[in-house]
């Protein structure tokens, strides 16, 4: 069994920073799980844009107010707690933040934990140093 707490994984190398988030990653691929597990903040005011060409994602709102644009048909769907979107056609698209959303996320395949978006909102397949 797997037991880890907020708490330690904050600021530790399990936590990664991006300009418009942080992700504090419970399960990696090095937890051999199959999926990765992710307690995500996007800060408020912000946008981001992303595209997961080489994974699945599941995101739930716990927290906050936003919205996800599909950029190929901007079609646009608003997020607050309760809500769940999962990127199951890879739709590449942009996260909104209005006030800041706290956001469950599984990953796959699992993240490997040192990705954050290239210029084109891609995640590699496999970052290299994975914890
Ligand atoms: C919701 C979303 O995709 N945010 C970007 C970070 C990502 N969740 C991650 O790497 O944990």
């Amino acid at each position: 069994m797997i037991v880890r707490t907020l708490e330690e994984i904050t600021d530790s190398p399990r936590d990664t920073k991006a300009p418009t988030w942080c992700s504090r990653r419970f399960l990696l691929k090095s937890d051999g799980v199959g999926f990765s597990l992710h307690d995500t903040l996007i800060y408020p005011g912000t946008e981001t844009l992303i595209w997961y060409r080489n994974h699945i994602e599941a995101v739930y709102c716990i927290e906050g107010e936003g919205e996800v644009e599909v950029t190929e048909t901007g079609t646009i769907y608003p997020i607050r707690a309760g809500t769940l979107y999962t990127l199951n056609g890879h739709e590449r698209h942009l996260l909104r933040a209005k006030t800041q959303l706290r956001m469950i996320c599984v990953f796959n395949p699992p993240l490997t934990g040192n990705e954050v978006h290239d210029v084109q909102g891609v995640y590699p397949l496999e970052a290299v140093n994975a914890q």
